[in-house]
């Protein structure tokens, strides 16, 4: 099983290396692929450094910050065109933690199309959120699996690991959705697609070094999102009816 790990960078200069060598001790093995995004405070030159002294990481550069929902895009036409088995998507402010990506690769090694680090099953934790961030994911994510008929308890979680033959059934370079938007629009398509998932229980930690990129105009979108996925479902539900299928 080939493990491609993508991670997208921003001002990520003192959590990446960190990153990699959590990721170097969890999963030896893996591939890791940052995608950058000209960071100023020189993360691109970070990962370069990382890259030629401990091999196994390929650096994507970009010219200019583009959004993390086209930075997971590309990694994943990348991890793909790399031969992986299995992607891994992965945050580099090491909210997501190096240790629980084996066992999210056992699930998809197991036939499963996606496994979810999440925070909202038993066992899972958000440690160091303010309330009020904890609230907004929280009811966010009943929002979104209620209007969406998503079986699912965080469907915006960013730590995930997919199969490589889910991610090229679902066509994701056409999602167009950033931010929290992305992993709900992705968890929606693959779950119209039969696509199994499995939420694995994990502990996120808030970031400790670097800056948020959180912004309200990401969770509008989001909740917009959720809308506009909503109308076309129901529309493909009267569809269905008025001609079958
Ligand atoms: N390449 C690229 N990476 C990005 C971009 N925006 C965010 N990222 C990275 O995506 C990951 C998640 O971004 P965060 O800023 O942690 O967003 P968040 O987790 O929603 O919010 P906080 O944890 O509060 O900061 C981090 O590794 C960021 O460096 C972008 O526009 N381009
Ligand atoms: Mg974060």
């Amino acid at each position: 099983m080939r493990v491609v790990v993508v991670v997208p960078t921003f001002n990520e200069a003192d959590n990446l290396p960190k990153l990699i060598d959590g990721l170097r001790d969890s999963v030896p093995e893996a591939e890791v692929i940052v995608v950058d995004d000209n960071s100023p405070d020189g993360t691109g030159e970070v990962a370069e450094e990382l890259a030629s002294r401990l091999g196994g990481v390929t650096v994507l550069h970009r010219p200019s910050k583009s959004g993390i929902g086209s930075a997971y895009r590309q990694g994943f036409a990348a991890a793909l065109a790399a031969g992986a088995d299995v992607v891994i998507q992965m945050d580099a402010d090491l909210s997501h933690e190096p240790g629980d990506v084996p066992a999210l690769v056992a699930i998809v090694e197991h036939g499963v199309d996606l496994a979810i680090g999440s925070r909202y099953v038993p066992g899972g934790r958000t440690v160091n959120w303010p309330t009020n961030r904890i609230r907004l994911s929280r009811w966010g994510n009943r929002y979104a699996a209620g209007a969406l008929g998503l079986a699912v308890n965080d469907a915006t979680g960013g730590f995930r690991a997919y199969s490589a033959d889910a991610l090229r059934r679902m066509d994701y370079a056409s999602v167009v959705a950033e931010g929290y938007g992305f992993q709900v629009e992705m968890t929606h398509r693959l779950i119209r697609a039969d696509g199994r998932i499995v939420e694995y229980p994990i502990t996120f930690v808030d970031r400790r070094a670097g800056e948020s990129k959180m912004s309200g105009g990401i969770v509008r979108e989001a909740l917009l999102l959720v809308v506009q996925l909503w109308v076309a479902d129901r529309r493909g539900r009267r569809h269905r009816r008025r001609h079958g299928g």
